[in-house]
């Protein structure tokens, strides 16, 4: 008997994979560097289905029937590389090899690259939903080639999460697209979670409302429209005491927020491509300013809030209020996020469908959520579409949150409660729909210090005036005066 699949990496992830296929009746071959975690696998989810294990990668390979498919989950970075050494020279052409780990997209560029020079089909995949996703059903964006997704695409499929019946798991792109689009997901979570947090601390600070009394609230809001995963466990860990001390588990947790990489990258790549993706940077930044104990300690010491005590009058319609520019602010973050894959896609040639990246987030990873139905369906009335918060849908969103949302932030500034991605939201907002931007006096400035020329709302072509002698304007490129 030959194995359909086989998994080599089996961490908390790959065991969990490996237990999903074979949970779905499928045969998979395991294969670890170190056996004892193959040996742990069988002694502890042997019979839940039917797995080949292999001590060495070469016998590991020799069980599996062909065009060869191997996922391998271990830790990202050079024993990747290593990994994929290894089994590259034990594979045939035609055989595919899939990254499901959290590579950087460049990594994913560099080996589908070499890798199909040799022959074989690469595929940098993203698995999200943690350990419990990859047992019970993640999200996966495989990218690499069309032909590979043929004969993988159905069994990673039959083990995703599924919604309504359809699969979490679609093709995304070639070489980079999977892994690219899961790193965007992942800075779409950090922007998610800032704005939670923020929702949290403007309500506890305004109304004095305890966590506990604040997990209710969470609660409620996720029968709503703002339902998701990460919604529904706010109100858990809101809701969880501390055994030692018996306070809010929430006020025991040390409040500097770290991070694995992923947001930093979305970040970076937004500045390369020119993308304002202003509620993921602020999110990252959040955490890295959390992050910074002597600064922080610093300004403690000598900074001033220059407020009096917050009072709110009507704390039900301040709740209301705050739930309003959380669900503003979110759909300004994932505009942004989506605008940031059609860029990339556009830059890299990918042609990602950002409809089906919002249907296959629909299960199974952590920014799980009702409103990207929304998103697919926004994406489906126009696939070209510029700009998502500006479809119909999110417009009337949108509008009925603005009050609320100006209120929020401007009562925040004033009350000196930091709220990043609220306000930045906000400002993005009135940013992006601006009829005039001053962005017209900064041409001005880089025209007088820099002759950098300017363009004109009047006429064709670049034109520059003469600041250091008569000021007169000369036309530069194409241009007349
Ligand atoms: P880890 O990231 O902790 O990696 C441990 C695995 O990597 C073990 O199987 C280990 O083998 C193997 N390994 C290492 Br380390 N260096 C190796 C090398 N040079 N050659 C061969 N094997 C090597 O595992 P994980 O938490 O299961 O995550 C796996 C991947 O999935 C990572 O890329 C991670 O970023 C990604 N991911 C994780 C999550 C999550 O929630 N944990 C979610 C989504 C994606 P050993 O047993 O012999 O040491």
């Amino acid at each position: 008997q030959r194995a359909e699949i086989g998994v080599t990496g089996l961490a908390v992830m790959g065991r969990n994979l490996a237990r999903n296929f074979a949970r779905h009746g499928h045969v998979v071959a395991i294969h670890n560097r170190t056996y004892a975690k193959t040996q742990a696998l069988l002694d502890e989810a042997g019979d839940e289905g039917t797995f080949i294990a292999s001590e060495s990668m070469a016998d590991f390979v020799a069980t599996l029937e062909r065009p060869r498919k191997v996922i391998i989950m271990v830790k990202a970075g050079p024993g990747t590389d290593a990994v994929i050494e290894e089994l590259a020279g034990l594979l045939e052409e035609g055989d595919i090899i899939v990254d499901a780990g959290n590579a950087h997209f460049p990594d994913t560029v560099r080996r589908e690259k070499e890798l199909a020079e040799r022959g074989l089909h690469f595929v940098g995949s993203g698995v999200s939903g943690g350990e419990e996703g990859a047992l019970n059903g993640p999200s996966i964006m495989p990218g690499g080639s069309r032909e590979s997704y043929e004969s993988l695409g159905p069994l990673l499929e039959d083990i995703s999460a599924k919604v309504d019946g359809v699969p979490c798991c679609t093709y995304v792109g070639p070489d980079g697209a999977g892994h690219f689009v899961k790193m965007v997901h992942n800075g779409i979570e950090y922007a998610d979670m800032q704005l939670i947090a923020e929702a949290y601390d403007l309500i506890r600070r305004g109304t004095g409302k305890s966590p506990a009394e604040i997990a209710a609230i969470f609660r409620e809001w996720n029968s709503g429209e703002l339902e998701s995963f990460l919604i529904e466990i706010t109100a858990e860990v809101l809701a969880q005491d501390d055994a030692r001390t018996g306070k809010a588990l929430v006020d025991v947790i040390l409040d500097q927020a770290e991070q694995k990489g992923t947001g930093r990258w979305t970040v970076q790549n937004a500045l390369d491509l020119g993308v304002p993706i202003t509620g993921i940077a602020e999110a990252t930044f959040a955490r890295a300013l959390s992050g910074g104990v002597p600064q922080r300690e610093a300004a403690r010491a000598a900074l001033p809030a220059g407020t009096v005590e917050w009072h709110v009058d009507d704390p039900d319609a301040f709740v209301e209020d705050v739930r309003r520019a959380l669900y503003a602010s979110k759909v300004v973050a994932y505009s942004q996020g989506f605008d940031q894959i059609a860029a990339a896609s556009q830059e890299y040639g990918w042609g990602v469908d950002r409809g089906a990246m919002a249907r296959i987030w629909r299960g199974g990873c952590i920014i799980r959520a009702r409103f990207l139905n929304r998103i697919t369906e926004a994406y489906e009335r126009d696939e070209q579409l510029p700009l998502l918060l500006a479809d119909d849908f999110f417009v009337d969103v949108v509008s009925q949150c603005l009050e609320a949302w100006r209120r929020v932030v401007a009562g925040a500034a004033q009350n000196g409660i930091p709220t990043p991605a609220f306000s930045s939201s906000l400002a993005y907002y009135d940013g992006v729909r601006a009829d005039r931007l001053p962005a017209a006096l900064i041409q001005g400035l880089r025209d007088f210090f820099g002759a950098h020329t300017y363009r004109r709302t009047d006429a064709d072509g670049t034109f520059h005036t003469e600041w250091g002698a008569d000021r007169s304007e000369t036309a530069v490129d194409g241009g007349f005066t």
